[in-house]
């Protein structure tokens, strides 16, 4: 990779992992990004550099500094080394800086554009909330409100400019050779299943066990697993195996490099994801696809669901917006998704159809990356 020229502008963006993937998914993706297709120098402080290394490899987790993609990736220690803070400072998802950082930031001249990048939600509120600044309570610093969301009133969401080509290059039968699989047969569904541990796994399972047509179940390693191996009557399972028992096969594999994750989405008939960025890998893969939602307090999640269908749904028939609703309720609930299957299986085709329509359309939303570059130039001019 050439490195960025010594006068790029210098960005930092802090990630706290507070669990799972999705929020260094998130920052790993946007930091690429915005080094290679906006040329900014972006610091990536990272307080847990082993969850960053299952997403890309090449990470070492004992470097407190390293570079990959054009990304200077630093271990988020406290103290924090003392440095200069870049033109623009982003904190993701409400992550709390360092004092004393910020404490420079208020001494840099000019004061550094300070965003916090919000999580994703369809809710109507967003559009009111994108952008919005809040004063520091003590320092000459205003921190602004950055919403992804998938409307022009929002910061868009992150797809890389070079996304369409790459799909345009997946084969299909290679993919499936590696995983030493023929390609799918006429009747056969393929299904990729990321998710977190549910009740409602068993059911799942055993539907497609005793359905009338083949069902292959792509599983990568992960919190889901062991209730796939619970249901085989096994203590566990790893990647390579594979298991079958009635029309289900289930295959396990690893968890790949988040930049080959795509092509799983791509192979799939369907799709189960979860958390953030694997549910807008979903959208842009253009399959019919479940989600599983990030469980909240007070079950603020189920509105958030709700907020999400009310939007997805608009153009589909009343049919299909049904079967969809209640096969995903039935998956974030923990039950009914045997008796919920059905009428979805049967929904897949209007799905699929419609997946390439709501692409579509929140491509109208721009490209998260590129609206947060242009929404900083506008701060700074
Ligand atoms: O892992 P997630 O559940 O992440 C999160 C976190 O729980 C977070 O705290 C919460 O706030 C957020 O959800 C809403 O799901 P997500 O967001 O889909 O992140 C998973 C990442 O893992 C995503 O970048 C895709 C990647 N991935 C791979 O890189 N390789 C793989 O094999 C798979 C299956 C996923």
């Amino acid at each position: 990779m050439t490195p960025l020229p010594s006068s790029a502008p210098c960005w930092d963006l802090f990630c706290a992992v507070v669990d799972n993937f999705g929020d260094i998914g998130v920052c790993w993706r946007l930091a690429r990004q915005l080094a290679v297709e906006h040329g900014i120098a972006v610091r990536l402080w990272v307080d847990d550099l082993a969850a960053a290394r299952r997403l890309a490899p090449e990470i070492d987790p004992t470097r407190d500094v390293q570079h990959l993609d054009g990304v200077e990736i630093r271990r988020w220690t406290a103290p924090l080394p003392e440095i200069e803070p870049g033109a623009v400072v982003i904190g993701a998802f409400a992550c709390a800086l360092p004092d004393a950082f910020v404490e420079a930031m208020a001494r840099r001249a000019p004061r550094p554009v300070w965003i916090n990048l919000e999580y994703l939600s369809a809710e109507d509120w967003v559009s009111g909330c994108h952008g919005l600044p809040s004063p520091h309570p003590r320092l000459p610093l205003r921190q602004h409100f950055f919403f992804p969301g998938f409307d022009g009133a929002s910061g868009g969401l992150l797809r890389e400019a070079d996304y369409a080509a790459r799909r345009a290059g997946f084969e299909a039968e290679r993919f499936w050779s590696t995983l030493d699989l023929a390609l799918p047969t006429s009747d056969e569904l393929r299904v990729s299943l990321f998710a977190y541990e549910s009740p409602a796994l068993g059911e799942l399972l055993e539907g497609w066990q005793r359905g009338p047509a083949p069902v292959t179940c792509l599983v990568p390693e992960g919190r889901v697993l062991p209730g796939v191996a619970a249901h085989f009557g096994l203590r566990d399972l790893r990647p390579g195996d594979r298991l079958q028992r009635g029309a289900l096969t289930i295959q396990v594999l690893p968890f790949v490099a988040q930049q080959h994750y795509d092509a799983l989405l791509w192979a799939c008939d369907l799709n189960f994801v979860r958390g953030e960025d694997s549910f807008v890998r979903a959208q842009w893969a253009e399959r019919p696809f479940v989600w599983q939602i990030y469980v909240q307090q007070d079950d603020a999640h189920l509105e958030k669901l709700d907020a999400f269908l009310a939007r997805f749904c608009v153009g589909l028939d009343g049919g299909t917006a049904q079967a969809l609703g209640s096969f995903w309720r039935a998956w974030n609930r923990g039950r009914g998704v045997a008796a919920a299957w059905p009428a979805f299986r049967d929904a897949l085709p209007a799905l699929a159809h419609h997946a390439q329509t709501w692409s579509a359309t929140i491509r109208g939303a721009g490209d998260l990356a590129g609206n947060l570059v242009q929404f900083c130039k506008d701060a700074i001019e």
